[in-house]
């Protein structure tokens, strides 16, 4: 397999670490982002001692257009040459009816899941377009695909990931771009624990009586759809636990 050059939004944690080590371990080059510079040191470490790879870290916060300016523009040489952007940094915060909700919360989730995918992609897209070849993976959710009681914001913060990746792809096809999708349902990360603001047991609950999705599950379904052939796309791929069915159907026991 040809060395790719990988660039992950939100690498200090869950997905976007998983998906970071899976393409290290498959000997592509890595630009690993999020906002904890210690956490990003950490991981930079792991993949150059275990894999071998070669590693970038960008601290940053998705949510600056100016940060996010920044530093797509510190990249030189090679290294501006992004063959797989995944657009994973994202939150729930809070989980409240909207008649409740805090606004601060909302702020959070629409600026960092819609405004911050948006800057990432405005910034690296053209250098993909320049180059004719690129693949845009979003991280979208179940919340995506299904609203449900309190998910309010959330859901349509990732109803927007879904409505951008389709336009998205369509304002690319042109130029040899993939942009897909992939929408995972339950999976035990730091997500609920940063949804209900460190309180740990109401996050472990989520994920008692059934086995949720692992960081790993994820991973490995995005670099399958990096790895296919050039004329194949994968545009959406919904990932569940076995044991859910629908964003609020669980078989627990
Ligand atoms: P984690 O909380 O474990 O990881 C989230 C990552 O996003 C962290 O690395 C965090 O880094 C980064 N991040 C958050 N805000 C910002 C910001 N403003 N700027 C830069 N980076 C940021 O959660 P997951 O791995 O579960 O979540 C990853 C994505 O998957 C999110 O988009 C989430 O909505 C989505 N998702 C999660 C599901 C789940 O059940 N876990 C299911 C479906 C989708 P740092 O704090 O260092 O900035
Ligand atoms: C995260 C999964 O079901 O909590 O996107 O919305 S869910």
């Amino acid at each position: 397999m040809m060395k790719k050059t990988i660039l992950v939004t939100g690498a200090t944690s869950g997905f976007g670490r998983a998906i970071a080590r899976k393409f290290a371990a498959n000997g592509n080059k890595l630009i690993i982002t999020g906002r904890r510079q210690n956490l990003l040191e950490e991981l930079a470490v792991e993949l150059k001692t275990i894999y071998g790879a070669e590693v970038l870290t960008l601290c940053f916060d998705v949510r600056k257009l100016a940060e996010v300016e920044a530093a797509v523009a510190s990249l030189e040489g090679p290294w501006r040459e992004i063959d797989v952007l995944v657009n994973n940094a994202g939150l729930a915060v809070g989980m409240n009816p909207v008649h409740e909700g805090i606004t601060d919360d909302w702020e959070r989730m629409i600026d960092t899941n819609v405004k911050g995918l948006l800057y990432m992609t405005r910034m690296v897209a053209p250098i993909m377009v320049a180059r004719r070849q690129g693949h845009i993976i979003n991280i979208g959710s179940v919340a995506g695909k299904e609203v449900y009681p309190m998910g309010n914001v959330y859901c349509g913060t990732k109803f927007a990931v879904d409505a951008i990746t389709k336009g998205t792809r369509i304002d690319l096809v042109s130029h040899n771009i993939k942009v897909t999708q992939v929408a995972p349902g339950a999976a035990n990360t730091e997500f609920s624990v940063v949804r209900f603001k460190g309180d740990q047991e109401r996050a472990e609950n989520v994920y008692k009586g059934f086995a949720p999705l692992q960081a790993e599950d994820i991973a490995d379904a995005v670099y399958y759809v990096s790895s296919l052939p050039a004329h194949v796309s994968v545009n959406d791929m919904v990932l569940m636990p076995t044991a859910q069915a629908s964003a609020v159907n669980f078989y627990k026991t």
